[in-house]
């Protein structure tokens, strides 16, 4: 990863999404409503905290920043979403602040009482970004019901860093904090497990991220924008056009087809 690419990385962040210019790391909270992720927010960045819109969304941001180790840490604390697959204007900002915010870790807060429902969302950010930690927390809740996780067995199975918390009443957040430095700091270099999926879309798949190289450059996960492509989901494209400039697809892209045509990318 070049100085170019993350030096662009960081303008279209800065630009369009949190306007922290002090800061040398920008991460996101991200999970599942109701897991707790206002509650590690505020227990990291205490009272300095900046609230408003996102920008043209009625979306409620909050970031704020803490220190750590000599780094000034910007934390942006994203709406609660099940999904990442932009049925609703909280789930496009989750989705764009991670896809094409670029942050440097971001960290899926999880509830440890009801992991099931959780992993598909840790999933589907694993797809987006390696820069991801699992935060599992309200584990003092799930010690209360009996439930034990065996959470390294979960982070090898995983491949991202897992930290159980009870942000409620700070437990396990230095070790969060810990966590994130060394990941941002590239330290720590986690390896997600990828999905694998049938023969036939992983082709397909292989296509359209090979077109999507000239475009994308080494910018953005090719692999998670021609998925989303195969799915049908268009709006990743006008993403793409609003963070990376209206002259990246041809105006002939076929829209509403079942697969998009080859050729579509400059
Ligand atoms: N027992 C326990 N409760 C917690 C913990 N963390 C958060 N909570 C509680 O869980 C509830 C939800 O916490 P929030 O921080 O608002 O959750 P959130 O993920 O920001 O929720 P949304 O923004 O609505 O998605 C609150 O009542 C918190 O006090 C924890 O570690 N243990
Ligand atoms: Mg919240």
């Amino acid at each position: 990863m070049g100085l170019t690419y993350q030096r662009s990385a960081k303008r279209v962040l800065r630009a369009n999404f949190v306007n922290s210019p002090a800061s040398d790391y920008i991460v996101a909270l991200a999970g599942n409503p109701n897991t707790g992720k206002s509650t590690v927010f505020n227990a990291l960045t205490g009272l300095k905290q900046h609230t408003g819109n996102w920008p043209g969304k009625t979306v409620i941001q909050a970031y704020g920043n803490y220190r750590y180790k000599g780094k000034m840490i910007t934390l942006v604390d994203l709406p609660g979403t099940y999904s990442l697959f932009t049925n609703s204007p909280e789930e496009e900002v989750a989705r764009d602040f991670i896809c094409f915010g670029e942050p440097d870790v971001t960290i899926v807060v999880v509830d440890a009482t009801c992991l099931e429902r959780n992993l598909n969302f840790v999933l589907q950010v694993m797809e987006i970004t390696p820069k991801t930690i699992m935060c599992l927390n309200l584990i003092d809740e799930a010690r209360r019901r009996n439930i034990h996780i065996d959470y390294k067995k979960l982070q090898d199975k995983l491949g991202v860093p897992v930290i159980p918390t009870a942000a409620r009443n700070g437990e396990g957040l230095n070790q969060l904090k810990d966590t994130v430095n060394r990941l941002a700091s590239g330290l720590i270099c986690p390896n997600p497990r990828q999905l694998r999926y049938e023969d036939s879309i992983e082709k397909t798949i292989e296509e359209l991220a090979a077109e999507l190289i000239p475009t994308l450059q080494d910018r953005i996960n090719k692999r998670w924008i021609a998925l989303r492509l195969i799915e049908g989901d268009y709006s990743v494209i006008a993403s793409i056009k609003k963070y990376l400039g209206s002259s990246t697809f041809k105006e002939e892209f076929e829209y509403g087809t079942d697969t998009p045509r080859m050729g579509c990318f400059k």
